[in-house]
């Protein structure tokens, strides 16, 4: 057996998933449609020293009490591999863990690569989607480059790039108005939206006019039909969490404060649109042309604690000599 590291990076959804069909097997209850970045990494190294006695998982330089969310693709790898070696799995964020910024997607999307290429257990791309949708619902897009389509149909799972990073380079700003971890995880406020909130029947049946507009400009390059959609989905899933019992509100002031100005400048006629995840973060999405100008129009904004400026980026990766 050897170690192994590889890395991943986040995706942010344009057009969400917000809910389960099967809590058990994690699979999404509708399709979501992301774009993998490139300067945010999660980095796992999986090794198999003779000292170990049972499996451990450092986060962050922090001993894990359990192997928790990360247990299920695990255990589909080992499974195959039969193994019967402890391993110790260590990840790191170089970005804020668990405060909206999809660190859960790119931790396991590392992980599962990592274990991959560790257990020599050459899973098909088919089955890294299935051993990573375990982790977490969003964990198989960032396995992919650029635009990535998950499509759930029957609990039958699909994930491709519809277009390279070279394809239709955009970038992505990221902006970090609190870096605390979220009071809600995604997980229990998926739930709690499911049994609730009165919206999440209509966010479910209408979903797939989203995806399917968005296709088309991403088909098209069609920036503006992009970010108009892109806005129309993000605001419908927070409004089925709001509408939740107890409502969910992942935003703070600093959130309103940047999409109103991303609307500010929409209206002077930059090329920009937003989308803010399961946090309170604000990504905008911008032509590169514009980055600058948008930078030095948030930068300054109150209540945001730092910016990162990201292109698109590439799938989950081995870094082995
Ligand atoms: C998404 N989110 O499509 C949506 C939008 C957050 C808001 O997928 O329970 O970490 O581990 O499957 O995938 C975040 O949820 O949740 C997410 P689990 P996950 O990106």
């Amino acid at each position: 057996m050897k170690s192994s590291t590889a890395i991943a990076h986040p995706n942010f959804a344009l057009i969400k998933y917000w809910g389960k069909s099967n809590i058990v097997s994690n699979i999404p209850a509708m399709d979501s449609l992301a774009i993998t970045i490139n300067t945010m990494k999660s980095e796992t190294r999986v090794s198999f020293p003779d000292y170990l006695e049972q499996d451990a998982w450092i986060l962050n330089g922090m001993e894990q009490v359990s192997l928790g969310q990360i247990k299920a693709p695990y255990d589909y790898l080992k499974k195959i591999s039969s193994t019967d070696q402890p391993i110790l799995i260590e990840s790191t964020n170089n970005f804020p863990t668990a405060a909206g910024l999809a660190s859960s997607a790119s931790g396991v999307a590392s992980l599962v690569t990592a274990l991959d290429s560790a257990l020599e257990t050459k899973l098909s791309s088919q089955e890294m989607v299935e051993a990573a949708i375990l982790g977490s619902g969003s964990a198989a897009r960032s396995l992919f480059s650029g635009f990535v389509h998950l499509e759930v149909s029957n609990d039958n799972l699909k994930c491709a790039t519809l277009l390279e990073t070279d394809e239709w380079p955009l970038n992505v700003i990221v902006c970090v108005t609190s870096t605390n971890e979220k009071t809600i995880s995604s997980r229990q406020g998926m739930e709690i939206s499911k049994t609730t909130s009165p919206m999440y029947n209509d966010w479910v049946n209408n979903h797939h006019e989203d995806i399917k507009l968005a296709i088309q400009a991403i088909e098209a390059r069609d920036f503006h039909q992009l970010g108009k959609i892109t806005e129309h989905n993000c605001l419908k899933m927070h409004k089925v969490m709001k509408t939740s019992n107890p409502s969910i509100d992942y935003w703070n002031p600093a959130t309103h404060v940047c999409v109103k100005n991303v609307k500010n400048m929409q209206k002077k006629g930059f090329p920009v649109f937003f989308t803010i995840d399961a946090g309170p973060q604000v990504k905008i999405i911008c032509e590169p042309d514009v980055t600058k100008d948008v930078i030095s129009f948030i930068e300054n904004l109150p209540g945001i604690h730092s910016i990162i400026e990201s292109s698109l980026g590439k799938g989950a990766r081995t870094i082995d000599e």
